[in-house]
């Protein structure tokens, strides 16, 4: 019998109660509260219907005005949201790989950015035709760092690292012409497309709004991965711990939130600092904990085991502890009510990018140049909070999980070597994995990401189905908040093999893994592309054959749209719980549903019926296998 217990839905919920119980002392807003007052939602909104891209408008097609006044019909409204949508998506995660990109440009050996992992940049370089030889490796990476900042405005050609997609993949995608050409260009021809008067035919909007997708998946994010690890060092597994638990009352709590690593890891630094750790002393504090929340913390805790204290609907939950002298934030996914609601408390709730200006907070712009000292100035000015601190008000719910996080590509294959140990070459093998799948003892895996949203029970979808999933002997790869869903209740625990079938808990206690794998934050689901590639490739077969499919329960925001778009286009099956804003038009539900699986050999599922939802992915897997013969 297992003796390992996951921290139940109800007990996380108890916590929440609990902590909005001090909000009211304070007269403390919430997410919970608004979400009344905008309920219930708009119906021409909920369904796309409503189009506002010319001041002839606002316009909305009811039965009775089926047409805008220049004539367009509800697909194209629809189509034109829809890719509208996707844009902002990809744009918001391609400027986060910019900024990556920018900051390994600025690195040096004396400044605050460095290069910690010189075999990946020599291995990219080699990828895109560049010198190596004789080289210093700072001048290789500004060098790589230049090229990688002219992929978003290339003049012509498409994504380098199209390359690295499997053959048949690259074939698709070139005869349905849904190669990402420039980043930028991506973004910006989606914006031109949907100004009035221009597409209204739903599959030309599908189509562009696919190939901004790849410009993500495939360019921009791929960017903020590779060069992320090229600096801060790619992931290995890590020990840590999860949930709201993990912030310390005796210790200055910093919260880090946003996505951007060249901030949180300065923050890290800093905050083990011993002059830092002496100063926290001073103020009557034991020490200093820094834990994230949101894809920040994702990153962090690869890289350095640092604290998960929670996904996004926890982001005010981290300040109703009363316990956090600041929130530092970069950018994306952020509540502005955070700055209200930091008021409410000692905490300082500190914005550092130009990208993300919010009333009510306290502004430490934070650049490339600039960064150490920022770093420092932030870290003291939470430090110099502990004193402010209301005792009356702490209350840190005592729910924390042990996880051990880090799963990127490289270390999974390495990992996987240990079991066979077989002798492979420097950038490993998946052969191990593709044998347990086709014996059997893993019938397929599961991609599980995306954020949470008040829409669905917080964070019910992702770890019910991740469960039902494990018990079916389907391996989980998650990233962003799924993987912080997982991490807090215990689900990257290794003892979490005790709730597999038999066949996953074997290859679990041999490969000594979890069930569910952190690949790390939204970004880095551009590395389960890689690993879906490889896996075709080293299992002989085409993506969309594997036993592989990819599902957000409980999306909400618009980078998760693009992401959906290039996993469905990489040839993925997607299933979402929240069903996009489309409902408007049969002609765009159909082609994303069905019709684009003509062009990429695959498409999505919509199903709100969470069960329904884990029952439909476990028949694919199996209809896969059986295509497969397997
Ligand atoms: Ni980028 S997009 S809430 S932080 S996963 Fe988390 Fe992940 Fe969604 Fe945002
Ligand atoms: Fe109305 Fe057409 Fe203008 Fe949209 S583009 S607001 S449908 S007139």
């Amino acid at each position: 019998m297992s003796e390992f217990k996951l921290i139940p839905n109800e007990e996380n919920e108890a916590a929440t109660a609990r902590l909005l119980e001090t909000g009211a002392k304070v007269g403390a807003d919430a997410y919970q509260f608004r979400v009344k007052n905008q309920t219930p939602h708009c119906k021409f909104g909920e369904q796309g219907i409503c189009c506002r891209i010319c001041s002839m408008g606002p316009c909305r097609i009811t039965p009775k005005a089926p047409r805008g006044i220049c004539g367009c019909d509800a697909h194209g409204i629809v189509g034109r949201n829809f890719l509208r949508f996707v844009a902002g998506g990809a744009a918001t995660h391609s400027d986060h790989g910019r900024a990556i990109c920018e900051t390994l440009y600025h690195a040096s050996p004396d400044g605050a950015y460095h290069v910690k992992d010189p075999d990946k940049l020599i291995r990219i370089a080699k990828e895109w035709g560049v010198e190596t030889e004789g080289k210093d490796i700072y001048d290789l990476a500004h060098e790589i760092a230049y090229l990688a900042l002219g992929e978003y405005g290339k003049v012509f050609g498409v994504q380098n690292w199209l390359s690295r997609a499997e053959a048949h993949t690259q074939e698709l995608w070139k005869k349905a012409d849904i190669e990402p050409r420039a980043i930028d260009r991506e973004v910006s021809c989606s914006l031109h497309m949907t100004h009035m008067g221009n597409s209204s035919l739903p599959e030309a909007l599908i189509r562009q709004s696919l190939r901004t997708g790849l410009a993500d998946g495939w360019g921009g994010s791929m960017a903020g991965t590779e060069f992320s690890d090229v600096m801060f060092g790619t992931p290995k597994p890590i020990d840590t711990t999860a949930n709201l638990g993990v912030m310390n009352a005796e210790n200055v709590n910093i919260v880090v939130h946003g996505h951007d690593p060249s901030l949180s890891e300065l923050v890290c630094d800093y905050a083990e600092d011993p002059e830092m750790i002496a100063l926290a002393k001073e103020q009557g504090a034991k020490g200093i904990t820094v834990s994230g929340v949101c894809c920040t913390s994702n990153e962090v805790a690869m890289r350095r085991g640092i604290p998960m204290a929670g996904n996004f609907l926890q982001q005010e939950n981290v300040v109703l502890t009363g316990a956090c002298e600041a929130i530092v934030v970069d950018v994306q996914c952020i509540f502005p009510a955070l700055g209200p609601l930091s008021k409410c408390f000692h905490t300082k709730f500190i914005t550092t990018s130009p990208i993300c200006r919010m009333p009510d907070s306290d502004y430490i712009e934070f650049s490339v140049g600039t960064a150490a000292e920022k770093a420092k100035q932030i870290v003291k000015t939470a430090v110099l909070n502990f004193k402010n601190r209301k005792p009356e008000l702490v209350h840190i719910p005592q729910l924390k999980s042990k996880a051990t996080v880090g799963y990127s590509l490289e270390a999974i294959k390495k990992q996987l070597d240990t079991v066979t140990n077989s002798q492979v070459d420097e950038t490993g093998t998946l052969k191990p994995l593709v044998d347990c799948i086709t014996s059997g003892v893993i019938r397929g895996a599961v991609a599980m990401v995306g954020c949470n949203n008040p829409k669905v029970r917080p964070d019910s979808a992702h770890i019910g189905l991740m469960k039902k999933l494990i018990a079916n002997d389907i391996l989980i790869v998650a990233s962003g908040c799924s993987a912080q869903a997982a991490a807090r209740v215990g689900l990257m625990d290794k003892a979490a093999k005790d709730l597999c079938g038999d066949g996953l808990k074997r290859v679990c206690e041999l490969a000594d893994i979890p069930p569910v794998l952190h690949m790390g934050s939204c970004v880095d689901i551009s590395r389960m592309m890689v690993l879906v590639s490889d896996l075709a490739k080293d299992a002989g077969c085409h993506v969309s054959q594997l036993p592989v499919v990819g599902c957000a329960p409980e999306w909400m925001s618009e980078k998760a749209v693009s992401i959906g778009n290039y996993v469905v286009a990489t040839g993925i099956d997607t299933f979402l719980g929240v069903v996009p804003q489309v409902s408007g038009s049969d002609q765009v539900t159909n082609l994303l549903t069905g019709g684009i699986r003509d062009w990429v050999e695959a498409a999505y599922t919509f199903e709100p019926d969470i069960d329904k939802l884990g029952d439909e992915m476990i028949e694919r897997i199996e209809e896969k296998r059986t295509a497969l013969g397997i």
